[in-house]
C-alpha cells in the first residue's frame, strides 16, 4: 500500500495544493471538504495524471461526522489539519460573536476533532505525522483580527500540546504558520464577499505567498526522515519579513 495521507480542507487554496502535492509525493490523498463536487474534482485531476486520490465530503465542525470518516479508513500516515480560515473583518471592539464562534468551531474544533479521531491510526502507522494549518496570526497578532487571531493562537497550542502528549509515540507534530498567501477564496471569506475588499487585503503585500509555495513545504516537512521533527515552519512573503 502507498501511505495514506488524509487533507481536510482540500477543496481550495492551501488544501488543494497540499493534496496535489502530497499525491505526487508517492502517498494516496483523501480529499476532505464540505464542497463534495470541489473536492472530487481535485481527486479526480489528480488521478488523471496517475496518481492515487479519493474525495470524502466532511464538515470538521461535526464530531459524529468526523469520527464516522476516521472509521472508514484502512490507516493514516499522514493529516493535514488544514481546514480553517477568517470570517469578517473582526475587531475586538466591534466583530460579531457569531463569527468568533463559527472561526472558532473550524479553526480549533475542526482540528481537535480530526487530530482526535485520527492519532489511533497516525500511532498504529508507526510512523504518522499531523500537519497544523496555524498562520502567523498564531504567533502575533494584526489590527481587525482580533476572533481570527485568538483562533489561531488555538491551533498552535493545540500542536504544541500534541507533541508533548506524544512523546514516545512515533508520530510527529508539524506547525505550519503562513503570512499572506493568496488563495482568494480566504480574503473574500474574511471581507463577506466583497471582491474588491478581498483584493485589496492582497493588494497591501507585493508578492503574496502561493498556496503551492506552502503545499511544498507540507510535503518537505512530512517528507524528512521519520526522526526528523519539524516543529514550526513559518513562511512569509518577502514583503512581510520585516514586520513584527
Ligand atoms: O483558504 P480557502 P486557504 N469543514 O478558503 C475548508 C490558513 N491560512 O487555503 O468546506 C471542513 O481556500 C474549505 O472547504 P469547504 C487558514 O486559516 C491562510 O487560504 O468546501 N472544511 C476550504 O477547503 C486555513 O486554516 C492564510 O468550504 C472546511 C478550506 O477550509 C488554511 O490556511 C494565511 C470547513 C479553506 O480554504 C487554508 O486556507 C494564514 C468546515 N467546517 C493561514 N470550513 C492566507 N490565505 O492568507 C472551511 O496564515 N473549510
Amino acid at each position: 500500500h502507498p501511505p495514506l495521507a488524509v487533507v481536510t480542507g482540500a477543496s481550495s487554496g492551501i488544501g488543494a495544493a497540499s493534496a496535489r502535492g502530497l499525491a505526487a509525493a508517492g502517498y494516496h490523498v483523501v480529499l476532505t471538504a464540505r464542497r463534495a463536487d470541489r473536492i472530487e474534482a481535485v481527486a479526480a485531476e489528480i488521478r488523471a495524471a496517475g496518481q492515487s486520490a479519493a474525495a470524502y465530503p466532511l464538515d470538521v465542525t461535526d464530531r459524529a461526522a468526523v469520527n464516522a470518516f476516521a472509521a472508514t479508513l484502512p490507516r493514516c500516515d499522514v493529516l493535514v489539519a488544514n481546514a480553517g480560515g477568517a470570517l469578517g473583518a473582526d475587531p475586538v471592539a466591534t466583530g460579531d460573536p457569531a463569527d468568533w464562534l463559527a472561526m472558532y468551531q473550524v479553526n480549533v474544533m475542526g482540528t481537535l476533532h480530526t487530530t482526535q479521531a485520527l492519532l489511533p491510526a497516525l500511532v498504529a502507522s508507526g510512523a504518522g505525522t499531523v500537519v497544523v494549518m496555524s498562520s502567523t496570526a498564531a504567533h502575533t497578532a494584526y489590527e481587525g483580527g482580533g476572533g481570527y487571531v485568538a483562533a489561531k493562537h488555538g491551533t498552535h497550542a493545540i500542536a504544541a500540546t500534541l507533541r508533548l502528549e506524544l512523546s514516545g509515540e512515533p508520530v510527529r507534530v508539524v506547525e505550519l504558520a503562513p503570512g499572506m498567501v493568496k488563495t482568494d477564496e480566504f480574503a473574500v471569506n474574511r471581507m463577506r464577499g466583497d471582491a474588491a475588499k478581498a483584493a485589496a487585503v492582497y493588494a497591501g503585500v507585493e508578492k503574496p505567498l502561493t498556496a503551492e509555495d506552502v503545499a511544498d513545504a507540507v510535503v518537505w516537512a512530512v517528507t524528512r526522515p521519520a526522526h526528523v521533527n519539524v516543529d514550526l515552519l513559518v513562511l512569509r512573503p518577502l514583503a512581510q519579513a520585516a514586520q513584527h
